[in-house]
């Protein structure tokens, strides 16, 4: 159907750029020239179709068989805020995840809230800048449900996650745009491996963006920001390693 709306489309502006009369479709269906035309653009937009969709397209997802015996733990495995050190003990009971910024429903929930909404199982590879990969079972809510539950405001277009962890009394961050958000395997996930997401991957909520590479993958997640710029968080950037040491704000795989 997206295909046949777009070729119409194309055809229509093609044709109004031939500066060809549509007027008669049946007469115009049955000419020659017509028929070349069409064919044409038919090529021309899957070409288009292609470009456009690449950012939706999945990211691969393996076999059980396929998951790493071991998967390495990186960057911080432990937010050193006493805060967070006290909510890891008693399981995340009373930890709360703020969605807010440009939302009509600023919400605060619960991880057991979380856990009760539809969740998605994907097993993905992880590849980190640094040179390493390992293939993981993630299980967690997609990021549509939250932003479709508060719904976004005009002028949203980022969503930032603030995490709990820093280096060096500088917190870590993350951002990504409204299409990998309501990307289908975009998840917060809260398990990983068949189990509760171990604190070292990121409990109690860790980012799934499976297209981008691994720094983009927010652990120790606490709060969910809707914005309209990355302009005024951080050094503005859009992350920790982006602000730091120049990595791609859109780090594609
Ligand atoms: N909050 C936070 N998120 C983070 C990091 C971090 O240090 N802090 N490191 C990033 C990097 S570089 C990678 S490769 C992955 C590592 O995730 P893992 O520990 O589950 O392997 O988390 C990413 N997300
Ligand atoms: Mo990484």
């Amino acid at each position: 159907m997206k295909h046949h709306v777009t070729r119409r489309g194309l055809v229509g502006s093609l044709v109004a750029g031939a500066g060809l009369a549509v007027s008669g479709c049946d007469r115009l269906g049955q000419s020659e020239s017509f028929q070349n035309l069409l064919s044409g653009a038919e090529t021309l937009t899957m070409r288009a179709q292609r470009l456009i969709s690449s950012r939706d397209a999945l990211a691969r997802e393996f076999s059980a068989a396929e998951m790493s015996p071991v998967f390495r733990m990186n960057g911080n495995t432990m937010p050193a805020d006493p805060a967070y050190a006290r909510h890891a003990a008693n399981g995340f009971a009373d930890w709360r995840l703020k969605v807010d910024g440009l939302v009509q429903r600023p919400l605060a929930l619960s991880l057991g809230a979380i856990r009760a909404l539809p969740a998605r199982t994907q097993i993905t590879r992880h590849d980190c800048v640094e040179g390493w990969s390992a293939i993981g079972k993630w299980t967690g809510v997609p990021l549509k449900t939250l932003l479709d539950a508060a719904g976004l405001r005009d002028g949203a277009r980022y969503v930032i996650f603030h995490c709990a962890d820093d280096f060096g009394g500088t917190r870590y961050y993350e951002s990504i745009d409204l299409i990998d958000a309501f990307h289908p395997q975009t998840i917060l996930a809260w398990g990983m491996n068949d189990a509760p997401l171990p604190v070292g991957h990121g409990a109690p909520l860790r980012l799934r963006v499976e297209r981008q590479l691994g720094y983009k993958h927010a652990k120790f997640v606490t709060r969910v920001e809707v914005a309209s710029t990355l302009a005024n968080t951080g050094a503005g950037k859009g992350g920790y390693w982006e602000d730091r040491i120049d990595y791609e704000w859109y780090a594609g795989i």
